[in-house]
């Protein structure tokens, strides 16, 4: 039985991180049986950050290396229908989502400082001690120094939203529907729809979150991927 260490729930949704998220509908996606065992602390991953799992005693960090992994190893290929260009387009489009949007989303929530505000309960408890209160601080300025460091965090907030946006567009531009490449299901549903929710379900106010909550389609997409695989 493969475990699946993640981060633990938040605001009805299975996680606030979009790599565990999409782990974990690819698990549903593919009916690998899993077990969730939670971690707070980042620390205790094998590169420093969640998912990974352990399959056996073969412990695997980075949500597209297992992926991949677990396709090989036990998984029909959810991408065999897809044509060569469709199968270049979804790996664009994952690294829009997972290298770039991403990002401006990490933002939303720990940079600015009135959603802050309500993510720091929520994320290290209401009635913080001395230490929590510390930890939470110390990781919010980690936050700030690798947006630095990757180059967008060198943004105003109001560029990275328009930046934001305009993935949001081209990903709805790209979008077929029912599922992003049509009537079937792929791998890139996972990244999308753990984006999506993730967007749109906690109570963190952006350009994003009143993009995405107005787009009808992206909406629908959201309902038809949580009542399918139940996540
Ligand atoms: N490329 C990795 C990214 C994983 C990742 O960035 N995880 C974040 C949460 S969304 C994390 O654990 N960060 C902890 C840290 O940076 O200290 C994957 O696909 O699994």
């Amino acid at each position: 039985m493969i475990t699946l260490y993640q981060y633990p729930p938040h605001w009805g949704l299975p996680n606030v991180s979009l790599f565990c998220m999409k782990l974990e509908c690819y698990l549903k996606m593919t009916g690998i049986a899993y077990q969730v065992k939670v971690l707070r602390d980042p620390r205790k991953a094998p590169k420093g950050k969640l998912p990974f799992i352990n399959d056996n005693g073969f412990i695997l960090a980075d949500s597209s290396l297992i992926i991949d992994y677990l396709q090989k190893k036990y998984a029909p290929n959810l991408d065999a229908h897809l044509s060569p260009l469709q199968q270049g387009m979804s790996l664009a489009m994952q690294r829009l989502i997972e290298e770039h949007l991403y990002w401006i989303l990490l933002y939303s929530r720990w940079c600015e400082d009135d959603n802050w505000l309500i993510c720091k309960p929520e994320f290290f408890g209401k009635k913080r001690g001395f230490f929590l209160n510390f930890i939470a601080e110390t990781v919010r300025k980690k936050q700030f120094k690798v947006l630095y460091a990757h180059g967008i965090g060198r943004h105003s907030s109001a560029d990275m939203y328009k930046f934001g946006v305009k993935d949001l567009e081209a990903l709805d531009i790209l979008f077929t529907g029912p599922f992003i490449f049509g009537e079937k299901p792929s791998t890139l549903d996972a990244s999308l729809y753990a984006l999506l929710a993730n967007i749109m379900v906690p109570p963190i106010p952006s350009p994003l979150q009143t993009y995405a909550k107005a787009n009808k389609k992206f909406v629908e997409y959201c309902d038809l991927m949580k009542n399918t695989y139940a996540i």
